[in-house]
């Protein structure tokens, strides 16, 4: 069974009233599953472009009593889990466990590629986007032909985004991922804590998408468990 048309543009402009946005989608192959023990047909991406969900989870934050663990992850849960059920569709989140593929997934969705440091390069948004869930189908959705997209890290011979970190967190190895949790820890991390990672500042695309410095600020806390 094919979606019915105009569907995704509702769900678009629902999304866009947090801020949210769509970032493509695909139908699964004929027996593959998405999650262990779940059937769907076709997922959308949910994401974010710059920081445009920021004031919408601010409003949202300040309406809530109490400390709430993962409150980006609560908020996103409730928005999307409220579209989902609008649409007929199933959420999960990137923070469900065990973790789904969601960078493979949008690999798919808009023909991305990953930049140096693990995050996906995006043509326009550069580094400054991310995935706060996606809708599972029971049925598939007549997507546009995608190709790959320009992958913007090509170009860029100079690669700030491996010079920048005091520690050099990011390599061609990998992410040293306790050697940048020290660092942010610990007494030479505040340019790290305040303005957010070096490596991914450093990066010249997308540079109108990057997030304030509240925002990068407080994923950095996340991150770090500070
Ligand atoms: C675990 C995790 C981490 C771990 C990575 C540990 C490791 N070496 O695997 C840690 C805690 C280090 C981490 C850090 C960050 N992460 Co992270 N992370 C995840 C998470 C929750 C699961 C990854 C996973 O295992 N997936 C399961 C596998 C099967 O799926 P996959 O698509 O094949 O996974 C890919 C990733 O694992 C990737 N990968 C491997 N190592 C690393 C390291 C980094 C830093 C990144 C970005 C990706 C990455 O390679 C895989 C193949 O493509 C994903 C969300 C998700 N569900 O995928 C976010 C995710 C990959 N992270 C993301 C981001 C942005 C970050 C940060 C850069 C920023 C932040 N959240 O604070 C930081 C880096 C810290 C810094 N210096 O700023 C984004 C990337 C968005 C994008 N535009 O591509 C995701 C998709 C979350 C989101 N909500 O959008 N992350």
């Amino acid at each position: 069974m094919i979606a019915p048309a105009g569907r995704v543009d509702r769900i678009a402009a629902a999304l866009l009233a947090d801020g949210l946005i769509l970032r493509g989608g695909f139908n699964f192959a004929p027996g593959e599953a998405p999650t262990t023990g779940a059937s769907a047909r076709s997922v959308l991406l949910v994401g974010q472009a710059g920081a445009a969900p920021w004031p919408h989870f601010l409003r949202w934050r300040e309406k809530q009593l109490g400390t709430i663990a993962n409150p980006l992850d609560t908020w996103s849960r409730e928005v999307i889990g409220a579209v989902a059920e609008t649409f007929g569709a199933r959420v999960v989140s990137p923070s469900d466990k065990p973790y789904l593929p969601f960078q493979q997934w949008a690999m798919r969705a808009e023909g991305l590629r990953p930049s140096p440091l693990g995050i996906l390069m995006h043509p326009r948004y550069g580094l400054w986007h991310a995935y706060r869930g996606a809708l599972l189908f029971e049925d598939e959705i007549a997507f546009p032909e995608q190709g790959e997209a320009v992958h913007l890290c090509d170009a860029c011979v100079g690669k700030p985004c491996l010079k920048s970190c005091p520690v050099d967190a990011y390599s061609s190895q990998g992410f040293a991922y306790q050697s940048c949790l020290a660092h942010v820890r610990g007494a030479d991390g505040e340019p790290c804590r305040s303005g957010g990672c070096l490596d991914r500042n450093a990066c010249p695309y997308g540079t109108d998408y990057r997030y304030p410095r509240e925002v990068q600020a407080f994923h950095m806390a996340a991150f770090a468990g500070l």
